[in-house]
């Protein structure tokens, strides 16, 4: 029998919380346990991620940004003046002013995220810099279909997206095509995307990336359980579990897990699960593409990839889409 256990107390259930809690009591109920990578992103460790941004090992940030550096014109040339540009996630600080600087007076900036003080942050950060642009803060997932105000959907108004960072490789190649058709659906006839893809293939790379050597990807990891025994009454023991980086050659991708470091039950919502010694929770995919196998991807969501930008070790790709 499942014992019984603590539910957070009446009326502080979101819809949000019941999402989370419904995909954990599904994800570990599997024979491989998972999670959504999703949940990964509480104000903890959307810090977190932040601070793995800046780490030594994390290359796709810092080759991302001085792939804008140096060719962020070429890659904005063909975008007419007057643009509508949409950004997936709320903007970041150091990437986001970069694209702005090289359109020729954007009409609008869209940042559309699913975290609403990211929304509002980013909205704040770049009215200072941009004062005559309009920004149109969207509070979506952008897995989901959206729509932009209807104003700004103009055929005349050039549209692009912009999707830096690889988060399309924390998506499975069919969630990635479909995030594709999503985008074309939204932005319309004649857009333009540019987005940034992670094509590292080498594990001598990548794992110390993605497991690095203070600790911060493991604290990103394990905080996840912290936020379900938070949010959601569990009792997991963060001492009983591990962060691993598995690089999957045959499938293209990292993986995250966690590790349990012995046997143990964890009590959530009133159930049970038990976990093996060496038993682990699948928490993220991050996909890496080479350059031919993203534009195919592309092309499979009715997307032309017309321009790709890579550094000289190949590590990172911006690519620029056009409908
Ligand atoms: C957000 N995303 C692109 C990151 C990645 O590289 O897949 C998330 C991350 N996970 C561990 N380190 C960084």
């Amino acid at each position: 029998m499942n014992a019984p256990h603590a539910l957070p107390p009446p009326g502080t259930v979101t819809a949000a919380t019941a999402a989370f809690a419904a995909n954990v009591l599904e994800g570990l109920a599997q024979p491989q346990k998972r999670i959504s990578s999703a949940w990964l992103y509480d104000r903890r460790g959307s810090e977190l991620f932040e601070e793995i941004t800046h780490l030594p090992e994390y290359y796709p940030t810092r080759t991302e940004i001085s792939l804008l550096e140096a060719h962020v014109d070429d890659m904005a040339r063909p975008v007419g003046p007057g643009a509508v540009v949409v950004e997936i996630g709320s903007g970041s600080s150091r990437k986001t002013p970069l694209l702005l600087r090289a359109l020729a007076a954007p009409h609008a900036y869209v940042p559309l995220d699913l975290a609403e003080e990211f929304l509002w942050e980013s909205a704040r950060t770049l009215a200072r810099e941009f004062s005559g642009l309009r920004i149109a803060p969207l509070l979506a997932d952008f897995t989901q279909p959206f729509a932009l105000p209807d104003d700004l959907q103009a055929p005349e108004r050039p549209r692009l997206g912009f999707f830096p960072g690889s988060t399309i490789g924390n998506l499975s190649p069919a969630g990635a095509i479909a995030f594709l058709r999503l985008m074309a659906g939204a932005l319309g006839a004649d857009a333009l995307m540019l987005i940034g893809t992670d094509c590292t293939r080498d594990p001598a790379a990548l794992l110390p990336a993605y497991d690095d050597t203070r600790g911060v990807t493991a604290a990103f990891n394990l905080n996840l359980l912290a936020r379900i025994n938070r949010e959601l009454g569990a009792d997991f023991a963060l001492a009983g579990f591990r962060h691993e980086a598995r690089y999957r050659a045959d499938l293209g991708r990292i993986e995250m897990h966690l590790v349990s470091r012995r046997p143990q039950r964890v009590r959530l919502c009133g159930r049970h699960f038990d976990f093996a010694a060496g038993e682990t929770i699948h928490t993220e995919n991050s996909y890496k593409y080479s350059r031919d196998d993203f534009c195919a991807l592309a092309h499979a969501a009715g997307w032309l990839a017309e321009g790709s930008w890579s550094d000289r070790q190949q590590r990172f790709c911006i690519h620029r889409l056009r409908l």
